[in-house]
Parts: C-alpha cells; sequence; structure tokens
C-alpha cells in the first residue's frame, strides 16, 4: 500500500503495540537517529517497543544511548536469539531503501507488520504501510513530522534524536539537500534547548587519534582524473589493519575527496575486509551517482550513494572510474 500521508502511520501505531524498531545494516546518523527518536516517540504513548542493532553501537553513539535501558535494544547474536522478540508482530522500518538493508534481521522482519518510512527515492516500497518521500532531507526529518502531527512533546531525549539525525543526512545543514524545512526544524530545537552545538562536534570530531593517523594515509592517497572533475581516495585492507581500526569507526571519508575545489564526483574506496570493497559516492551538482552504484549493486540518492563490492581492489576501481567518467 503506498501512502501520501504521515496519518495512516499515526492511526496506525496509535492502534496497535509491540513495535521492533530497526533501520539499515551499517547505519549512519540519519539511520541511528531516527529508530532513537521512534522509540521515544512510542515512549511518549506508552507503546512498547524495541530497537534492533546489527552491531554494538553503545561506545561511538553514547549521545543518544545514555537516554536508553539495556532493555531498550537488542544487539544482533545470532538467529535463536531472535525468538526472544517474537511477542513484536509490528516493525517500524526507517532509513532503508529494501528489505535487503536489514542484514540479519531481513527474514525475520519478513513475518511483520511493516511499517516503512524512508527518504530514498529508489525505495522498494517492501512495507504494509510505506510512506516514502524522496523530497526530505533525512528520515529524521520525517520522523520530527510525525511527532508533530501527533501532538507529541519533543523533549531533550526525542529532540537530540531527531536533530542528530537530520544535521548528519545534511552535513550539519551544508549539503544541497538542507532546505528551508531542514534550518526550520534545527531552528525550532534549538528554541526548545536542545544542544545543536554539542551534537555537531559530535558529528565532526574524530573518533580517535589513531582515526585520524587513518585518515591521513587515506589523504595521501587521494587521486584525481585529468579534468579535476573526478578525486577519489583509497585505503586498502592492510592500512586499515596496520593501524587497528575498528572497521564501523571508519565513516564520511568519500567528503574529503569531494571537497576539492572544482570536483564534481568524489568516491571512496575502503577495503574493511580483504577482497571486500566499500565504496562510497558524492557528488556536487549534476552526476547522478544512484545511477552508478545501481550499476554495482548499490544504491542511494542522487547525491550520495554507496555499495560494497567483492574483488581486487585495484581492478575494482579501474572498473569504477571508468563508469563515472562516462557520465561526468
Ligand atoms: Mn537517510
Amino acid at each position: 500500500m503506498k501512502n501520501k500521508s504521515l496519518g495512516k502511520i499515526a492511526d496506525y501505531i496509535q492502534n496497535n503495540d509491540n513495535y521492533l524498531i530497526i533501520g539499515h545494516i551499517d547505519p549512519d546518523g540519519d539511520a541511528i537517529g531516527s529508530i532513537m527518536a521512534f522509540k521515544f516517540l512510542l515512549d511518549n504513548l506508552n507503546k512498547n517497543s524495541i530497537i534492533l542493532l546489527h552491531a554494538d553501537l553503545r561506545k561511538e553513539y553514547e549521545i543518544l544511548f545514555k537516554y536508553l535501558k539495556p532493555q531498550d535494544y537488542h544487539i544482533y547474536q545470532n538467529q535463536d536469539k531472535l525468538s526472544d522478540l517474537a511477542k513484536y508482530s509490528n516493525a517500524i522500518v526507517l532509513d532503508s531503501a529494501n528489505i535487503d538493508r536489514l542484514g540479519n534481521f531481513k527474514e525475520f522482519i519478513q513475518s511483520c507488520f511493516k511499517v516503512n518510512i524512508d527518504h530514498h527515492n529508489d525505495n522498494s516500497e517492501f512495507g504494509d504501510i510505506n510512506y516514502v518521500n524522496s523530497n526530505e532531507s533525512a528520515v529524521g526529518k520525517i520522523v520530527y513530522d510525525l511527532t508533530k502531527l501527533m501532538s507529541i512533546n519533543i523533549d531533550e531525549q526525542l529532540g537530540t534524536a531527531i536533530a542528530l539525525a537530520v544535521l548528519a543526512d545534511t552535513g550539519s545543514l551544508k549539503y544541497p539537500n538542507s532546505d528551508p524545512a531542514s534550518f526550520r526544524l534545527i531552528a525550532n530545537l534549538k528554541e526548545n534547548k536542545i544542544d545543536i552545538v554539542e551534537i555537531n562536534r559530535f558529528l565532526q570530531s574524530f573518533s580517535s587519534l589513531e582515526y585520524l593517523k587513518l585518515l591521513s594515509k587515506g589523504l595521501a592517497n587521494i587521486k584525481t582524473d585529468k579534468t579535476g572533475k573526478i578525486a577519489w581516495l583509497v585505503l586498502s585492507n592492510s592500512e586499515i589493519k596496520d593501524l587497528g581500526i575498528e572497521e564501523q569507526e571508519i565513516k564520511n571519508l568519500v567528503n574529503y575527496p569531494r571537497d576539492i575545489r572544482g570536483v564534481e564526483v568524489g568516491i571512496s574506496f575502503v577495503e574493511k575486509e580483504e577482497n571486500f570493497i566499500d565504496i562510497s559516492f558524492r557528488s556536487l551538482n549534476y552526476v547522478d551517482v544512484s545511477d552508478i552504484a545501481h550499476k554495482f549493486n548499490g544504491g542511494g540518492h542522487p547525491r550520495a550513494s554507496g555499495t560494497k563490492v567483492e574483488g581486487n581492489l585495484n581492478q575494482i576501481i579501474n572498473r569504477v572510474l571508468s563508469e563515472v567518467k562516462k557520465n561526468v
């Protein structure tokens, strides 16, 4: 069922109970912020719910986990443990373009009643109720609108989660998707005493000195094509292993090649596991990088997309660059 208004979702959650809340695998700030915000929204309605996590993010996202109790979330261990969640018959799925993005929880979620809330224009509308609006800068903005629609008070925890989601997906209101509504949302939350400065500091700071050293290796490896319109950063698995960085710490490296003046397409190739390359694409003005990601079984938005490809690092770089060159 395709749904053009949030009213159906508001009615559904008012009239039901026991919700799983899940976002996409390898979550970004919008995924984490919006699942947390949804938890706080449901708490406000006295609904029973639990967050599903693909990996343990408690340390990295302490800024939000400080508002949660251990029984508020389930960190994936194995398929057997999922039977503990049998009483939850509804799933709120956020920021996930398709069901494959749910990783190990995919099969388990299939049997639930699914409310799919997203802003990816390639969303497959896998839900029993779907609200997909690619004009929204972040899923956190959609959760905010739902909060307003349901007249839920935005307290510190709910406001912090929403602001983190929107600031993450808009690059702290710097990216082209930062529409007036995103600025208004942040201004409203700031008026509600949400600490926007602290959230931006969290999003823009480095997780450790080792991470900064890894970044310096990545930066030293940046190259551009002859036109100067394509720039790419490369990190091999041996470079990552040498510094002992956790793979989930590595993120947003694609912003560095993208931020070189004159560059239209920035790319990062990060070999998190040997022969498994995480590729991220960002574009500035006109190249639809979601089209390029789709050619390599990935997805995303016109200005921000990604995929994961198995194979030899240098061969994959060459294949991807030749595809990008056709589009620039
Ligand atoms: Mn998002």
